[in-house]
C-alpha cells in the first residue's frame, strides 16, 4: 500500500466559541469560522482523515514526505517529519500530530479496527471531568467565585464526577489574582461537598511563591491537584513547588520538546503527576512513548485536551491516566451537540460519568464528508 495523495479541504462553520487576545476560548456572538480536514489517500482506495490541519504546511512541506510511503511505516514518517521541524519552523507539533492521527485513522479503516485495539487495548471507558472555560466578566457566566459555585451544582447533577477550574487569566484586567483563585475553588468545595475530586488550573504564570500560595490553600481544601500554575520552561521552578507541596503538581502541557521534556521532567521531579496530549507533543505515537515513559518511572500521567486521538491513547495505556478532560466547558454554550461536520458526538458522557470510545474502524469519527464538501472554501 503506498499513500498516493495528501489532500487539505478547508470548510466554513459557524460557532459560538471566540477567542481572547491572549488565546483563551470563551462563548461569544455567533461568528464564521472555518476547520481544515486532513486527507491522506492510498493506491487500494484507504483513506485516514484529521482535523484541524493546515493547508500551506501540508501541502508545502508533509506532501512531498508522505508521498510513495506505506502508511504503514508511522514511525519511520514520524521520525523523518519530526527532524525536518529543526528548520522548518512551521511544521508545529500540532501540524504534526494532524498527520499522525490520519495515519492511525487510516491503519484502523483499512484493517476494520479501532486505534485502541490496534495500540492494544487496556479499557473501553474513562471516567471524565469537566474542564470549565477560563474565567471571565458575563453576568451569571464564570464572572464570580458564586458562578463557579453555581456551574459546579449543575456540572454534578449531569453526571460529573470531577471538576477541573480554569480560573481568571489576562486579558481580564484584574487578572491573575491567587487570592480570588483561592475564593472560586472555596467555593466550588463548598458547592459540591468533601470528597468530591476538584482540581485547579490556574493562570500559567505566577511565580514561586504565588503558586506555593495557591498549592497550600488547595490542599486545604482538599483539591487533587494543581497544574501550570507557572512558565515550564523553568523547569527548576516547578521541582522547587513539587517539593514544596503536598498537593500533585501537574505538568508539563504547553512546554515543547515532546517525549525528551517530559523525561527530564520525570528525572528531576518537576511533576507528581506528567502532562501529555497529542496535540501537544506531535500525535499518538509520542504520547504512547510519553505514556510508556511514565509506566517505566512509575509515574500517573494525565492527558491534556478532549478528542479522539487523546481517547484512543488513554484507552490503550498501561499505567492509565484516571480521567479524560472533557471540555472547554461553559454555562453559556452547549457541548452536548456535535460540531457540525460529525454526526454524532466523539466522547459522549455516560450514566456513570465516563466517557465510552468508540469501536468503528479507525479514530471513530462518524464525519458528515456532505458537510465539508458543501461549506468547502479551499
Ligand atoms: O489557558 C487556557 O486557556 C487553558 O488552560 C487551556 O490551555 C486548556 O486547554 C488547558 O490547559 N487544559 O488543561
Ligand atoms: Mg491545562
Amino acid at each position: 500500500m503506498k499513500i498516493v495523495d495528501v489532500v487539505t479541504e478547508r470548510f466554513r462553520y459557524k460557532t459560538k466559541r471566540a477567542r481572547d487576545s491572549e488565546g483563551h476560548s470563551h462563548p461569544g456572538p455567533e461568528r464564521d469560522a472555518t476547520e481544515c480536514l486532513l486527507r491522506i489517500v492510498t493506491d487500494d482506495g484507504a483513506e485516514g482523515y484529521c482535523f484541524g490541519s493546515d493547508r500551506e504546511v501540508i501541502q508545502g512541506i508533509v506532501r512531498p514526505a508522505l508521498i510513495g510511503e506505506d502508511p504503514f511505516y508511522r514511525e519511520k514518517i514520524w521520525q523523518h517529519l519530526f527532524h525536518w521541524q529543526r528548520s522548518h519552523r512551521t511544521l508545529t507539533d500540532r501540524l504534526l500530530a494532524t498527520v499522525d492521527l490520519a495515519l492511525w485513522d487510516l491503519a484502523g479503516r483499512a484493517l476494520g479496527l479501532p486505534v485502541y485495539k490496534i495500540l492494544g487495548a487496556s479499557r473501553n471507558r474513562v471516567l471524565a471531568y469537566a474542564s470549565t472555560m477560563c474565567g471571565d466578566e458575563f453576568p451569571g457566566g464564570l464572572a464570580t467565585p458564586e458562578d463557579y459555585a453555581n456551574y459546579a451544582r449543575t456540572l454534578k447533577k449531569q453526571g460529573y464526577r470531577a471538576i477541573k477550574l480554569h480560573t481568571w487569566m489576562p486579558p481580564i484586567a484584574w487578572a491573575p489574582d491567587p487570592r480570588k483563585d483561592v475564593e472560586a475553588c472555596a467555593a466550588v468545595r463548598d458547592a459540591v461537598g468533601p470528597g468530591y475530586p476538584l482540581m485547579l488550573d490556574c493562570y500559567h504564570g505566577y511565580s514561586r511563591e504565588q503558586s506555593r500560595f495557591l498549592g497550600k490553600e488547595l490542599e486545604k481544601l482538599g483539591y487533587y491537584w494543581i497544574e501550570e500554575p507557572m512558565d515550564e520552561y523553568s523547569t527548576s521552578s516547578y521541582v522547587w513547588l513539587a517539593e514544596q507541596l503536598e498537593i500533585p503538581v501537574v505538568g508539563p502541557e504547553t512546554a515543547s520538546g515532546k517525549m525528551a521534556t517530559r523525561a527530564e521532567w520525570i528525572v528531576r521531579g518537576a511533576a507528581d503527576i506528567l502532562r501529555g496530549g497529542v496535540f501537544d507533543n506531535g500525535g499518538i505515537t509520542p504520547l504512547m512513548k510519553i505514556a510508556h515513559l511514565c509506566e517505566a518511572h512509575g509515574v500517573q500521567m494525565e492527558v491534556h485536551s478532549p478528542g479522539s486521538g487523546n481517547l484512543h491513547a488513554l484507552c490503550a495505556m498501561g499505567t492509565p491516566g484516571e480521567f479524560y478532560e472533557r471540555g472547554l466547558l461553559h454555562p453559556f454554550l452547549d457541548y452536548e451537540t456535535p460540531n457540525p461536520w460529525l454526526k454524532e458526538l466523539e466522547d459522549p458522557l455516560d450514566a456513570d460519568g465516563y466517557v465510552r470510545v468508540s469501536d468503528r474502524p479507525g479514530l471513530g469519527q462518524d464525519i458528515d464528508f456532505d458537510y465539508v464538501r458543501e461549506h468547502r472554501v479551499s
